[in-house]
């Protein structure tokens, strides 16, 4: 029972919570045991695989890509893939999810944390980088970002803790069959 692999793909702003949300659930999921969990962070792939592109409509692309070709390799071979990368686009994430879905589910969670938020915490400074143009095609700020039309979740991290929003997580894996 429970043994197919699957994908759990956190998409949303900078400083909206991903990888927070995202290394709770990898928590959680381990503490269950069974299936080896791999968290693929936004950042962390940046520096690992990605560490020539940039931030252009095609090097975003070719980024989610990758994590996406990673994350159904492990969906295929029964383990479970965290994602928590910005990606922006709608057509990049649903190529992603096909690729996943040939090997097993894909659950796409909306970190529904808004830009004025993420600005408003600016934990890493960055967004006030962007409004001064030191960062150009900032997420949110000066390029685009197409919000989730169907996730399987939004987690609402402005009412929600990060505790409570693994948790929600874990609820909708629990009401899919997945663990
Ligand atoms: C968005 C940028 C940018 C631009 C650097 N736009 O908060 P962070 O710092 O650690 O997360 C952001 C990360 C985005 O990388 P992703 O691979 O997740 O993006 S994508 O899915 O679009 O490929 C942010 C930092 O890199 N960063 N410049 N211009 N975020």
């Amino acid at each position: 029972r429970n043994k197919q692999g699957f994908t759990v793909f956190f998409t949303g702003f900078s400083g909206s919570g991903k990888s927070t949300i995202a290394n709770a659930l990898m928590v959680k999921l381990m503490e269950q045991g069974g299936r080896p969990v791999t968290l693929l962070d936004g950042d962390v792939v940046r520096k690992n695989l990605s560490s020539e592109l940039g931030f252009s409509k095609e090097h975003r692309d070719l980024n989610i890509r990758r994590i996406g070709y990673v994350a159904s390799e492990i969906t295929k071979n029964g383990g479970i893939a965290i994602c928590a990368p910005i990606a922006p686009y709608a057509t990049t994430r649903r190529a992603v999810r096909e690729d996943v879905e040939q090997f097993g589910a894909f659950v796409e969670i909306h970190v529904a944390t808004t830009i004025e938020e993420c600005e408003r915490r600016d934990r890493k400074g960055l967004y006030k980088l962007a409004r001064e143009g030191k960062i150009k095609e900032f997420t949110g700020i000066s390029d685009p970002y197409d919000v989730p039309a169907n996730p399987e979740l939004s987690v609402e991290t402005e009412i929600v803790d990060v505790d409570n929003c693994a948790h929600q997580v874990l609820l909708k894996l629990e009401s899919m069959g997945l663990i």
